[in-house]
């Protein structure tokens, strides 16, 4: 166990998901589960913005590809979102939204466990323990508190640097052996991993200690105006993303605007930032491999590429929006779904936050 705040990564290399098939996954996660019950996973999406094809490509999309082989926990984040500040309303919509969209994109709340964060109490009784355990230079060396904490400076708060410690309580909470995420989560990832180990190195073995699974295509989509930095679903401006809900004419508009270089040839190369991001949304999107999609190009333009490109998101997108509408226009439904998650997802936990509880000498409830 590390002694002080400067534990050295342990990270195994992250899973690779192939591109949008998941069938040669091998199950020996199972081999790290204590109880031998059906693999699991966690994983969650904070309820702020627009969910964007970012979103989808980096972790939805393995969501619903891993929902059958797993017992799979989805949570909508709405404790981490608070970290930032929120208007109520937009809010309590927007988790609807979201949901309604988990359910058009083919999460199938009869199979994955869909919840709110803040409807079960263990994630936040959890995380107390787990703030105890945390070294204040580990917390301090998180990127996206770093990063947070610049862009909203007129408000860090506690939540916003204590943010992956209530992460690493929602995933070792499930025991999950998954965590299927996009590339920027590694490092909260490691730092789960670090505390369930320190834990388990005192206590015995209460936590699963649970592995990334990041895909190799689309773990990080880039910005459509800024190729250099991640897209992200609350950027201000809405023409750096594609959302799941945009219009046609608005991805057209969007694709068209993107920004790449001025060279004129299609090729993949990560010295060609913006044309790279384009080529790996398309390869993403299509199911193909990035180099299928250069061969199509040669002799063409990047006119073309992108013209085509739109074209292919947008009828990815149908589909999607047409199951959206059908959806969200049953919100009892959806409130029955959420009730229903938040059931499954506390009667999970009680056993394990019980067995946290009796490990650190709490007397039995
Ligand atoms: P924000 O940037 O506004 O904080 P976000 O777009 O990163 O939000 P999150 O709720 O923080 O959204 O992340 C949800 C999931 O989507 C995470 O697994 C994250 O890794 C993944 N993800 C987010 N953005 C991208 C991206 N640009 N490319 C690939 N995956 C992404
Ligand atoms: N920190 C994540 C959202 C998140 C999460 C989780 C992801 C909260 N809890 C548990 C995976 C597992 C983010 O900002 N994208």
């Amino acid at each position: 166990m590390a002694a002080s705040g400067h534990a050295t990564p342990r990270m195994p290399p992250a899973r690779c998901l192939d591109l949008g098939w998941v069938g040669g996954y091998s199950l020996d996660a199972m081999k790290t589960t204590p109880d031998k019950r059906k693999p699991s996973i966690l994983s969650g999406i904070q309820p702020t913005g627009r969910l964007t094809i970012g979103n989808y490509l980096g972790a939805l999309r393995n969501w619903v590809a891993l929902q059958d082989q797993y017992e799979c926990y989805y949570v909508l984040v709405d404790l981490h979102a608070i970290t930032v500040r929120q208007e109520p309303k937009v809010l309590r919509r927007r988790c609807y939204e979201f949901l309604a969209l988990y359910m058009a994109c083919g999460l199938d709340p009869a199979t994955s466990t869909l919840f709110v964060q803040s409807h079960v109490p263990t994630h936040a009784q959890l995380s107390w323990i787990l703030n105890c355990f945390t070294y204040m230079g580990e917390a301090q060396r998180m990127t996206q508190f770093k990063e947070k904490s610049s862009r909203h400076s007129e408000n860090i708060n506690i939540g916003l640097f204590d943010y992956p410690v209530l992460m690493a309580a929602d995933i070792l909470l499930y025991s999950a052996d998954l965590v299927p995420v996009g590339e920027d989560q590694k490092q909260h990832l490691e730092l789960t991993r670090n505390l369930a180990e320190r834990f388990n190195g005192i206590y015995g073995n209460v936590f699963t200690v649970p592995e990334p699974f990041i895909p190799k295509v689309g773990a990080r989509i880039m910005s459509l105006k800024d190729p250099t930095s991640k897209m992200s679903k609350t950027d201000e401006d809405d023409a750096t993303y594609v959302a799941l809900l945009d219009e046609p004419e608005a991805v057209r508009r969007k694709i068209k605007r993107a920004v790449t270089d001025a060279g004129r040839e299609v090729v993949y190369d990560e010295s060609r930032p913006g044309l790279a991001n384009l080529l790996t949304i398309f390869a993403a999107t299509a199911g193909e491999p990035i180099e299928t999609i250069v061969g199509r190009y040669e002799g063409k333009g990047y006119g073309d590429l992108k013209k085509e490109l739109a074209e292919a998101i947008v009828e990815f997108l149908r589909p999607v929006q047409q199951r959206y509408r059908d959806i969200i226009a049953d919100e009892p439904g959806l409130a029955r779904v959420l009730a229903d998650g938040a059931a499954r997802a506390l009667a999970r936990t009680r056993p394990l936050l019980a067995r946290v509880h009796e490990a650190l000498g709490f007397i039995p409830e």
